[in-house]
């Protein structure tokens, strides 16, 4: 029988932290919302919680890195949205934030859930962020929970 290694999904006792955009907050605040409603209701003190806000995308892995580098979080998420249609920059912006991200996550060993919205437009943002196709912010709760427990097994 092989050896399987699963995430409990329970958030009990994490120090976690959120990063957010203040770009396109009208989007964002949802995904901050779904990001704090999935960790308490799996069991995350919301006291336990730090939100950070940042101006924009491309500022999230530096601040991220500080964070990783504290020592005070078991976790991250990271939550923003990038918009095609008001950003004649987006393609930087976008590969530049997840690059970015993934770094930190790596070379500072970090449990991170990516919460980066890349969309065509604000309409295609609103229905990733708790209108009609999920929303971003509890995805990427959810998958920072399952790292932290896998990795811890590991
Ligand atoms: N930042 C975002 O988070 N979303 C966007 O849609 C966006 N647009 O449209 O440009 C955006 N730009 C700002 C960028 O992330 C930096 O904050 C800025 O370039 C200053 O460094």
């Amino acid at each position: 029988m092989p050896h399987i290694i699963e995430g409990q999904m329970t958030a009990q006792g994490l120090k976690v932290a959120i990063f957010a955009t203040r770009f396109n907050d009208f989007v964002v605040s949802h995904l901050i919302s779904g990001a704090m409603d999935f960790l308490t209701r799996h069991g995350m003190n919301a006291d336990d919680a730090t939100i950070i806000r940042v101006p924009g995308a491309f500022e999230l892995p530096i601040a991220c890195k500080k964070a990783a580098a504290s020592g005070k979080y078991d976790g991250i998420v990271a939550l923003g949205a990038v918009i095609r249609g008001g950003t004649p920059h987006f393609d930087y912006v976008c590969s530049e934030a997840a690059k970015g991200l993934a770094l930190v996550s790596l070379e500072k060993d970090m449990p991170l859930g990516f919460g980066l919205l890349t969309r065509d437009s604000l309409e295609q943002a609103i229905d990733r962020a708790g209108a009609k196709s999920g929303n971003k912010g509890v995805e990427a709760a959810s998958a920072m929970l399952e790292t932290i427990r896998v990795l811890e097994q590991i």
